[in-house]
């Protein structure tokens, strides 16, 4: 176990799901560390996930993309950062099986444009090598697909990955592994599961069928319903990263996951009768909401709809997390019927985060 105390960090994608919510959490557990984001707002990323925190003087927000080798060098150089954490990436399998191009080059240009600046600064540079961390995030994904009765994912499960999406996030995990291997860069990654929580696109399931229940809008099932994810709520998601920074061995991997398989239809009908169960005792949620079936004394579960299946999908992902738990101590404890309601009550709180994406660029899917 190492022991790593990081100071400047340099979060890249920190104004998407799980990076704004890292460095809502890292301002908090890091008082006196010195934040910078770059992220280059797709339309995944909204500086509105910041807003707590965007007036803070220890945290500096830059609009710019992590394949412009000259701007991240710079800011890894005059920043004096030690410690980057890369969320960025393209994240949406649906989009990457739809157009598969920005995957490639962001998820894989993009981190080894990342890889070779930090190289650079960080062993390149006159007067030796300084102390550093790369953490890289990445997926679950990439290890391809369980079968029913098959053990969970380790870390020594060989990559298999399945969607363009998760080929890309393997690819650029290789490239980590390499830059450590070969020229000593000292990293460290993590293959996460399924999170939900704050600030997630609602594109993803979670947040798109709370969405679509409030504007009572169809809630599309892919295929029989039966694939099952692994569900961490992204808090524990985002410990688990400063553990492993702090603690983690240079060079290694560790899986971070929710000990919390479910079937997705079994997700859907939980969500529904939550919303249902919100609603009935709140006429305000039935006057802001008056399209939602629980406005009307209808359950949320008819708007269920069994679609086409996504082309290529994964059954099953389950994580074991028992490396990261044995060694660095690490256990999610967010009890998930804790943590979805938490989200559900999030959502229902701040709908105009969620309307400005919809009313805004996000047009495209079944949330309009
Ligand atoms: P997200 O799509 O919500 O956010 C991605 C962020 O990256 C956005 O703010 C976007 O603007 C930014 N970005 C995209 N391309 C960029 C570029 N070229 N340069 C700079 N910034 C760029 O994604 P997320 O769900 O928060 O996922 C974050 C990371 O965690 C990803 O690497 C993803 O693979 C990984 N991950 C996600 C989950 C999950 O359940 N969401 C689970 C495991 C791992
Ligand atoms: O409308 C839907 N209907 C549906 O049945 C959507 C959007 C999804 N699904 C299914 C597909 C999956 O089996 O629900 C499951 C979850 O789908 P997503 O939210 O798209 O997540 P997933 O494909 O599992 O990938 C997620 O976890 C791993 C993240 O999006 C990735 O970024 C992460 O790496």
């Amino acid at each position: 176990m190492s022991n790593y105390i990081p100071r400047n960090f340099l979060v890249t994608g920190g104004a998407g799901f799980i990076g704004s919510n890292f460095v809502n959490y890292l301002l908090k557990a890091h008082p006196d560390a010195i934040v910078v984001v770059l992220d280059a707002l797709t339309y995944a990323g909204n500086l509105e996930s910041l807003n707590s925190v965007i007036s803070s003087s220890k945290l500096q927000f830059v609009h710019g993309d992590i394949r412009d080798y000259n701007l991240v060098r710079n800011l890894l150089h005059d920043k004096s950062i030690d410690t980057l954490v890369n969320f960025a990436a393209e994240s949406h399998v649906d989009r990457s099986i739809a157009g598969p191009d920005a995957f490639i080059n962001t998820n894989i240009i993009g981190t080894h444009t990342l890889l070779k600046a930090a190289k650079s600064v960080w062993l390149d540079k006159s007067g030796g090598p300084v102390s550093h961390r790369f953490h890289h995030v990445s997926t679950d994904e990439v290890y391809g697909s369980l079968g029913i009765e098959d053990p969970a994912f380790t870390e020594v499960t060989p990559y298999s990955p399945n969607s363009p999406y998760a080929a890309s996030k393997a690819a650029s995990d290789h490239l980590v592994r390499a830059y450590h291997h070969t020229y000593g860069l000292q990293v460290t990654t993590s293959n996460c599961s399924n999170n939900y929580g704050p600030y997630q696109f609602p594109e993803k399931l979670i947040p798109l069928l709370i969405v679509n229940i409030l504007y009572g809008k169809p809630l599309p099932v892919y295929g029989d319903g039966l694939n099952i994810r692994d569900w961490l709520y992204v808090e524990d998601h985002c410990r688990g990263i400063d553990i492993i920074l702090k603690k983690g061995r240079i060079g290694e991997t560790y899986n971070i996951g929710g000990d919390n398989e479910w079937t997705n239809i079994n997700i859907v009908k939980l969500v529904c009768d939550l919303i249902d169960k919100a609603f009935e005792n709140s006429n305000s949620l039935k006057e802001r909401f008056p399209k939602a079936p629980a406005a009307v004394e209808k359950r949320s579960d008819t708007l269920i709809q069994y679609v086409e299946d996504r082309p290529g999908h994964d059954r099953r992902y389950a994580i074991n997390s028992e490396k990261i738990s044995a060694e660095l101590g690490f256990c999610s404890n967010t009890l998930f019927e804790t943590g979805i309601k938490k989200t559900i009550d999030w959502y229902l709180e701040n709908e105009s985060w969620w309307r400005n994406i919809i009313d805004g660029s996000y047009r495209e899917s079944a949330a309009t």
